[in-house]
């Protein structure tokens, strides 16, 4: 019968590294706790976490890249928040910064995760930044926790 690889919610041991970008910080402030929060409360050590901080979305991917290349994290978060309705190069930031952060993540082998909010007006951003659709950051804490693991389990050549 085929194994699924499954990954655990354990963060014991687990190194990460946040980027956070500024641009709309009222929003990235709150992604960048909730990713905190739930780092912490899965048991990842706070001295194994390290924080960095870059202008706005567009530089995620650049930052992400280098941290992953010191191969000192198992996996590497972006927080970032691109709302529409202020600026007319929406487009271009939210798909820069996606398209960036996955090519980043595939040519490192590190978990890259995508923890960018791209929406329509600032509502809908606090909405998903600790407001009632919960806390991307939280979301992109636990799925690196979750990929960092399956990942290590692939490379250990376990399953289940
Ligand atoms: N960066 C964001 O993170 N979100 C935005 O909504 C945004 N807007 O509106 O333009 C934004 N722009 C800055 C961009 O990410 C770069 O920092 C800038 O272009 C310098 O490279």
């Amino acid at each position: 019968m085929t194994e699924i690889i499954k990954g655990r919610f354990d963060g014991k041991g687990l190194r990460v590294a946040v980027v956070t970008a500024r641009f709309n910080d009222v929003i990235t402030d709150r992604l960048m706790h909730g990713c905190r929060d739930a780092l912490m409360r899965h048991g990842v050590r706070p001295e194994d976490v390290q924080w960095a901080e870059v202008p706005g979305s567009r530089e995620l991917a650049v930052a992400c890249k280098s941290l992953a290349l010191t191969g000192r994290f198992d996996a590497v978060i972006a927080l970032g928040c691109v709302i529409r309705g202020e600026t007319v190069h929406f487009e271009l930031v939210a798909n820069e910064a996606s398209r960036g952060l996955g090519q980043a993540a595939v040519e490192t082998g590190v978990p890259i995760i995508f923890g960018v909010l791209a929406t329509e007006d600032l509502e809908q951003a606090f909405d998903r930044a600790g407001g009632k659709m919960g806390n991307a950051g939280w979301n992109a804490a636990v799925s690196a926790i979750e990929t960092a693991s399956v990942l290590e389990r692939i490379e250990k050549g376990a399953s289940g």
